[in-house]
């Protein structure tokens, strides 16, 4: 049986659990925290994991890929190659190019840092830059890559709300707002595998702001 490593509240771990809820594929949760990994799953000590029957794997997008080889049905890429390149194209953009930008605000936006205003004006541009992108690649109709739930709807429902509201926080305009992306995570939300996921994201940011919370008053 599959073991999904790390927490809830992580989009990364996050993206790897709504594919395997939505393929029905058999797993387990593993709570481990950041600080917690096991090294030789993950050596740079990211969540999540995977713990398989052959070994471990780190790096969510690998994860995908496996489920995906080891459990083909329901299937979460086109069987056409070129198709599924192009899931594969949006998976990459909304992580390299999105995703990982908009990182660099969520030290200020969500746990209470700093970020240097050089810092935000380069981030800033950066995403006008890459979300502009992002849309002409992505089709929204209704799914990101088209007409089928997929991959990069794994990576899209957990990551856009992020990058919008890290966006909206920081620069007072979500970066986002000139795409569909409201009514399209308005109608992924409606997914069963969606709700639990993000049911379980709210309980464990709670838990997570708890802890700090508790650190926090330990140092003090
Ligand atoms: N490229 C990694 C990114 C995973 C990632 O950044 N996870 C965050 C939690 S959302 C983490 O572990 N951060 C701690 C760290 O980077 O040290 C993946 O796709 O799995």
């Amino acid at each position: 049986m599959l073991a999904l490593c790390g927490f809830a509240a992580s989009n990364y771990y996050n993206k790897v659990k709504l594919a395997l809820l939505e393929k029905g594929v058999p797993f387990t949760e593993e709570l481990v925290w950041v600080g917690e990994t096991d090294p030789a799953a993950s050596p740079l000590g990211k969540v999540p994991y995977l713990r398989t029957d052959e070994g471990t794997l780190c790096e969510s997008t690998v994860m995908l890929e496996y489920i995906e080889a080891k459990y083909p049905q329901p299937a979460l890429l086109p069987a056409d190659p070129f198709a599924a390149a192009k899931v594969r194209e949006l998976l990459r953009y909304l992580e390299l190019h999105l995703e990982l930008v908009a990182r660099n605000l969520y030290p200020e936006a969500f746990f209470g840092g700093k970020v240097s205003d050089a810092a935000k004006e380069k981030t800033g541009q950066q995403l006008e830059k890459n979300i502009a992108a992002f849309g002409q690649l992505a089709r929204f109709a209704p799914f990101v890559a088209g007409d089928r739930f997929t991959l990069a709807d794994c990576a899209a429902a957990v990551h856009l709300p992020l990058v919008g509201s890290a966006t909206k926080i920081i620069y007072g305009r979500d970066y986002l707002a000139d795409l569909p992306v409201r009514d399209y995570l308005k109608r992924i939300a409606e997914r069963p595998a969606v709700q639990q996921v993000n049911a379980d994201r709210k309980a464990s940011t709670e838990l997570m702001m708890q802890r700090a919370r508790a650190a926090a008053a330990a140092k003090a």
